[in-house]
């Protein structure tokens, strides 16, 4: 089994627009999940899907929502990050969402992916095998602009810089 894990997210972007009515282009691609390939191998990504907990509007149980599928391979050590919203050049974006990514790539809809009040859980399934290759999960209300960190089974505030990552 390779190690493919989820390492970074960032679920709440900084000075982000709240109205539901209009979506800033350069604030939904703010929000981002990175994945790396932690095997000494690289790893296959075709077939796995990245997915995450969708909350019914008038409410009720969470259930797993496909955010896209994935293909193609990821080399050994390099990290894919994948961004909310539709593709814009990475020069386009800011250096905080540029850098510390290999690779990126869009899940190409208007809507922000990653809940804010409720938390949210970052899935890797492999469809075809009908298996979580990785999961983790974050707190409801994560600090604006954080980028959260993976400790266990969970995605947290970084608790200080330079001595985990
Ligand atoms: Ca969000």
């Amino acid at each position: 089994m390779s190690n493919l894990r989820i390492v970074h997210l960032k679920p709440n972007p900084a000075g982000k627009d709240r109205s539901r009515y209009r979506i800033d282009t350069s604030q939904i691609v703010a929000e981002w999940v990175d994945i790396e390939n932690l095997d000494a191998a690289a790893a296959n990504l075709t077939g796995v899907e990245l997915h995450h907990l969708a909350y019914p509007p008038a409410g009720g149980q969470a259930r797993w929502e496909r955010v896209l599928g994935l293909t193609g391979k990821l080399r050994s050590g390099t990290t894919l990050r994948v961004h909310s919203g539709k593709e814009v050049p990475v020069a386009q974006l800011r250096p905080e969402d540029a850098q510390g990514a290999d690779f990126h790539l869009f899940a190409q809809r208007d809507l922000y992916v990653w809940n804010n009040a409720e938390g949210d859980c970052a899935g890797l399934w492999q469809r075809d095998l009908g298996h979580w290759r990785d999961k983790a999960c974050y707190d409801p209300l994560p600090p604006e602009g954080v980028v959260l960190v993976r400790r266990g089974d969970k995605l947290v505030p970084d608790a200080g810089r330079g001595g985990w990552l």
